[in-house]
């Protein structure tokens, strides 16, 4: 048997997993008085204390290949998974370390994941390949099964404000009017480019958890399992659960917080939903 580990980049919001070597590699949120680290040490609620009250520019900036590298220790079968390259260079210093490390042990093998997502549907992944593993598979047939699997997942989200994402460049500038609005929260999905889609904006949260029911029926959801990641919004999240479980009511729904990246993305009250769709 092969040693196995799962590594994914902070913005999965994972810290820990059960049952198959893993690590995260964070993400960093720059502002010009300080950097900070997207790891299990992190003071989340702190850095967004300390951003709220910040009035200077703030970026993020993605793992680097080393720091790819050094996360991938010495495991003989190693699943990265990254954010969407789409609006992040995680994944492109994933592939980098990939090369490198299967170049400096040929017998080692890296498959590099694109999400084409952030926050829970790696999570999804990540799970997906963590019950491969334990089943025994191998690994050229859990990355033929995972490429399958992806086209079983989506990705849901609900932002109050779109300040960040814009302030970064990374929402078109279309999209990023659509922010700023009082009262209104953009329900928008993670595109097949793995890019913000926006599909509409509802005035409350009440209607804007109503709208992620009708959204994820619409795209597909039959049960199945649901993840929702919520910056500081627990109410919120825990609302929605119950919506969904008034439709779903076997179905295996689970609530987290976000982490550094995604809480800095999604700003305060967002929410970040992964799913499965047209299965079972
Ligand atoms: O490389 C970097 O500096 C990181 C840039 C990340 C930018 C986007 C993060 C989005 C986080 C926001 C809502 C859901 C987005 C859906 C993605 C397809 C979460």
């Amino acid at each position: 048997m092969y040693s196995v580990k799962i590594v994914a980049d902070s913005s999965s919001d994972m810290l820990t997993f059960d049952g198959v070597d893993f690590a995260s590699v964070p993400l960093k949120i720059i502002t010009t008085e300080r950097e900070y680290v997207d790891d299990a040490a992190l003071d989340v609620e702190g850095m967004i204390q300390d951003l709220s009250e910040y009035k200077g520019k703030s970026s993020t900036a993605c793992p680097s290949p080393a720091d790819w590298l050094a996360a991938f220790g010495d495991a003989e079968r190693v699943f990265c998974i990254a954010i969407t390259s789409s609006l992040s260079g995680s994944c492109n210093a994933a592939e980098i370390a990939r090369q490198d490390y299967e170049a400096l042990h040929p017998n080692r093998r890296v498959v590099v994941i694109d999400s084409l997502s952030a926050g829970p549907e790696l999570r999804l992944i990540a799970e997906k390949i963590a019950e491969m593993v334990t089943a025994g598979c191998e690994f050229e047939e859990i990355c033929e099964k995972i490429e399958e699997y992806r086209q079983h997942t989506g990705l849901v989200f609900m932002l109050e404000s779109l300040k960040n994402l814009a302030n970064n460049g990374r929402v078109s500038p279309l999209v990023a009017k659509a922010a700023g609005l009082l009262g209104l929260r953009l329900v928008g999905k993670a595109s097949e480019q793995g890019t913000l889609e926006p599909l509409e904006k509802c005035r409350g949260e009440r209607k804007a958890l109503a709208t992620i029911r009708r959204i994820l029926q619409e795209l597909g959801v039959r049960g199945g399992k649901i993840h929702i990641c919520h910056a500081g919004n627990l109410p919120a999240a825990q609302a929605l659960k119950s919506l969904l479980e008034e439709v779903w009511k076997e179905t295996d729904i689970r609530i987290s917080e976000c982490r550094g990246l995604c809480s800095f993305y999604a700003e305060k009250g967002g929410m970040l939903i992964g799913f499965e769709k047209n299965c079972g």
